[in-house]
């Protein structure tokens, strides 16, 4: 029955296959723990809300004798994210279109063949009841990177995972007997330094993160945000096993047009953007992270002698900070602070007299002082 699973996830188009037993994973509900005590996990619910569940599948499928774990590569599918030009935003290449979708369909496959064999057989993505890359690690379809990556050294890094909880009592594989080594190239890659030891991520300073979570985006890592719209791969590209992966890349998929992603409704943000992980599908998050990334990709426009490249990005921007929504009036005051120039100076000065909320009226005045600033410089 094994040898008939791993011909289908082959013929679905998996990377790698394999199983593990349905024992607690070791180490894992303290790892998970010590990310919560020291603040690592930042506010990052999943696996991090309940430890002991995210560890030990048993707790949430007490039939399950086997896990059976595929890998997905993404790349190159997912093309490179073009070079970088003002006002384009990137999108991560897991992200560039919905690649979970060939893995989902894979684990289904394999999922419904135990079924007609009279088996249990439950599908387990990015669920909250298992820490897919410790199956992963035990399955032997992949190693533990310093990034808290795992990859396998075909695809690098470029892997998506998941697992089918099985009662089926199926032969087990060895872990690989693989790591990176004295290669560290993943950590200095790092823009905001999150990553703060082999194999520990400090998610208070990932991007990738941030880009995901509702609120105010923190103000010390807008800049290093560069034109990110959504994910970050660059502790990815750094990885050399991947870069195999990478070479192939042709195509310049992955690059949004900021100023149209902020011009359209929430039905077709939704639309174009549907697979993405936003909390209750909030378009607003991917309106906020836009805004930010218009400001990066333009920074200082206003007052160099190109400042009319930047005029449409501050009549976009001053409509925003004139509109109803305050956490994007904030962050478009940051925007424009960072565009800076005269009209940028005049834009920030008027919105301060009608500006009523505290949080923005201090954004407005932060702006205005980083723009002058900038000016006099
Ligand atoms: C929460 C989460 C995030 C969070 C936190 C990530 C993190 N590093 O923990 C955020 C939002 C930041 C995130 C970002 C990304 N994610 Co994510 N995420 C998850 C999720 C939901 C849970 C992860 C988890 O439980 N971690 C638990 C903690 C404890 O693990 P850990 O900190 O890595 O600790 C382990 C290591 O330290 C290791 N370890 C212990 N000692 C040592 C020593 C050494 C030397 C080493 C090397 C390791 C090591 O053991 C610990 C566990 O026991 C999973 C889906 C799932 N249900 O599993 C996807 C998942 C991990 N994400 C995934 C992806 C693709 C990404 C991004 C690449 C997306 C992007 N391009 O932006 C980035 C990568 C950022 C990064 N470097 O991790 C994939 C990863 C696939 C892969 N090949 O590894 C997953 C598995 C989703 C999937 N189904 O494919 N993610």
């Amino acid at each position: 029955m094994k040898e008939r699973l791993r011909q289908i996830a082959i013929d679905a188009g998996c990377a790698g296959f394999g199983v593990t037993d349905s024992g607690e994973f070791a180490g894992v509900a303290d790892a998970i723990e010590h990310r919560n005590e020291t603040g690592f996990s930042g506010r990052i619910r999943f696996t991090f809300k309940s430890p002991e569940l995210a560890a030990d599948v048993r707790r949430s499928f007490p039939w399950a004798e086997s896990l059976v774990v595929i890998s997905w590569s993404y790349v190159p599918e997912a093309g490179s994210p073009g070079s970088a030009s003002a006002g384009t935003g990137r999108i991560a290449r897991f992200a560039t279109v919905d690649h979970y979708n060939g893995l989902r369909r894979a684990a289904g496959a394999i999922a419904t063949e135990l079924q007609e064999r009279g088996h249990r057989g439950e599908v387990l993505i990015d669920d909250d009841r298992l820490v897919d890359r410790a199956a992963a690690v035990r399955a032997g379809i992949a190693w533990w990177g310093k990034s808290t990556m795992v990859l396998d050294p075909k695809h690098g890094p470029w892997l998506l995972l998941g697992s089918i909880a099985t009662d089926a009592r199926l032969p087990t594989d060895d872990a690989m007997r693989r790591d990176c080594g004295s290669c560290d190239a993943c950590i200095p890659a790092c823009p905001t330094g999150a990553i703060v030891g082999p194999g520990m991520l400090d998610a208070r300073r990932c991007l990738a993160h941030w880009l995901q979570t509702a609120g105010v985006f923190p103000v010390e890592l807008r800049a290093p945000l560069g034109d990110r719209v959504y994910g970050c791969d660059d502790c990815l590209d750094a990885c050399p096993p991947g870069f195999k992966r990478l070479g192939l890349i042709s195509d310049t998929q992955g690059r949004v047009d900021l100023l149209d992603l902020l011009s359209a409704t929430d039905t077709e943000l939704l639309g174009r953007y549907g697979h993405f992980y936003i909390p209750r599908r909030r378009p607003r998050i991917l309106r906020r992270n836009a805004i930010l990334a218009l400001g990066n990709t333009y920074a200082d426009c206003g007052s160099r002698d190109d400042g009319d490249d930047c005029s449409h990005a501050l009549v976009v921007l001053a409509d925003l900070l004139a509109g109803p929504d305050e956490q994007l009036r904030l962050h478009s005051a940051w925007a424009i602070g960072r565009i800076g120039g005269s009209e940028a100076i005049r834009l920030l000065a008027e919105a301060q007299g009608a500006e009523r909320v505290p949080a923005v009226r201090s954004e407005l005045a932060a702006a205005l002082a980083a723009a002058t600033g900038a000016t006099q410089e």
